[in-house]
């Protein structure tokens, strides 16, 4: 028999639409016991809400997001929200009991992330966030080869993460979507944007950054602000750099930024060790790269004339997720990377074995976004904390 997973959806925007995607499709791919039901979804404008509860399937709107965390009927709450909204709904949601469900950044800064960390592990409320790169098939599978010991001592981590949708200086900040640039609601610009995301995968393939050495910039100062029409200072950063040595004593480059031409949603990494090295390129999600050093005679490891970097096509059905889809050779899309992440965090309740990404191991990225962004303040090397 199907349980009710009732879903209270904050956000009606991009977020919005890839976490309800992922509810509707859930039990198409996934055997879970689990069935999500689209009860409400929360959103400031009326007809707006209406519109998308429409159109998505929502049983009903709510406008004021503390009547939806207080909801008898509703099990999980989802919040796809600006930044700087996600603290006070998270805190209550899960004093609420709610399950909750983040968009990430989990938070604006470190104090505020750990204070909701704080607040679902004393509920003790199933959580998550929504780092979906993790859940690419070839990101996934790289996590396996590093944990079946295949690249052995860990020397460099090489992730850059690169757009170039903010460059006319005639793009507002503030408002739907364009929230992104105003420091207010985003708390920091491509570093919580965009290099949670490679700190998150980074962190989980290779371990804790232990310290970070940052640059930032801005390069247009000022821009209208899309809600009051007053033209103001630009206060996020919109490229970052910065040096990073892992606890396990490998080097890490990080490059981001809103301002290379060309370049959409350029995600990439690539990681060196003793035994192997791994590569991966978001715009070619249906590929890793992988170069294995290999112990070929008498126990002795090394090259020979066949040795490469092998660009492994990871649709088989052994590759992670992949057995849920279709036929071998045939490539899932980024919408499925929210529905694996969902089937993950729904597997977690069922089995009682919390899924990761939590709260918890968000509050680890934010430590190192924080220290990030002091680095770059102070120009000197930051320890992160991050464990
Ligand atoms: C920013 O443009 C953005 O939408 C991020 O907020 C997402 O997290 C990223 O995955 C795609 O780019």
């Amino acid at each position: 028999m199907s349980k009710q997973l009732r879903v209270g959806m904050v956000g009606y925007g991009f977020m919005g639409r890839t976490h309800t995607n992922a509810y509707k499709r859930l039990n198409d791919f996934f055997p879970v016991e689990h069935r999500p039901v689209l009860k409400a979804v929360c959103g400031r404008n009326e007809e707006k809400t209406a519109a998308f509860a429409k159109n998505w399937g929502y049983e009903r709107v709510e406008t004021d997001w503390r009547n939806l965390v207080r909801a008898k009927d509703i099990d999980l709450i989802d919040i796809g929200t600006p930044n700087d909204t996600h603290f006070e709904i998270a805190i209550e949601a899960a004093s609420n009991g709610k399950m909750v469900l983040c968009e990430k950044p989990l938070a604006m800064n470190v104090a505020q992330a750990e204070e909701m960390t704080r607040a679902v592990e004393m509920a003790g409320v199933p959580n998550m966030v929504w780092f979906n790169y993790r859940r690419v098939p070839s990101v996934a599978l790289a996590k396996q080869i590093v944990e079946e010991g295949r690249i052995g001592r860990s020397f460099h981590y090489r992730a850059t993460y690169l757009q170039d949708w903010t460059i006319s200086p005639d793009v507002p900040q503030g408002g739907a979507g364009l929230w992104r640039l105003d420091v207010n609601a985003a708390g920091s610009g491509v570093t919580g944007d965009l290099l949670a995301h490679s700190i998150d995968t980074a962190m989980w393939l290779n371990g804790p950054i232990a310290r970070v050495s940052a640059m930032t910039k801005t390069f247009v100062k000022e821009r209208v602000h899309a809600e009051t029409g007053a033209v103001q200072p630009v206060g996020i950063d919109d490229a970052c750099m910065f040096l990073a040595e892992f606890a396990n004593g490998s080097m890490g480059t990080f490059e981001s930024t809103r301002y290379a031409r060309g370049r959409k949603n350029f995600n990439t990494f690539e990681m060196n060790g003793e035994d192997g090295s791994l590569y991966f390129d978001l715009e070619e999600p249906e590929y890793l790269q992988f170069f294995e050093y290999k112990q070929l005679q008498s126990g002795k490891k090394m090259e020979s004339h066949l040795t490469g970097w092998r660009k492994i096509h990871t649709t088989n059905s052994e590759h992670p997720y992949m057995s849920h889809y279709w036929v071998p050779g045939t490539c899932i899309g980024y919408e499925h990377t929210f529905l694996n992440a969902l089937a993950d965090f729904v597997a977690g309740i069922e089995t009682g074995k919390p899924t990761q990404p939590d709260f918890r191991a968000a509050l680890q990225t934010q430590r190192v976004c924080d220290a990030v962004i002091s680095s770059a303040k102070q120009g000197t090397w930051v320890e992160t904390g991050a464990e």
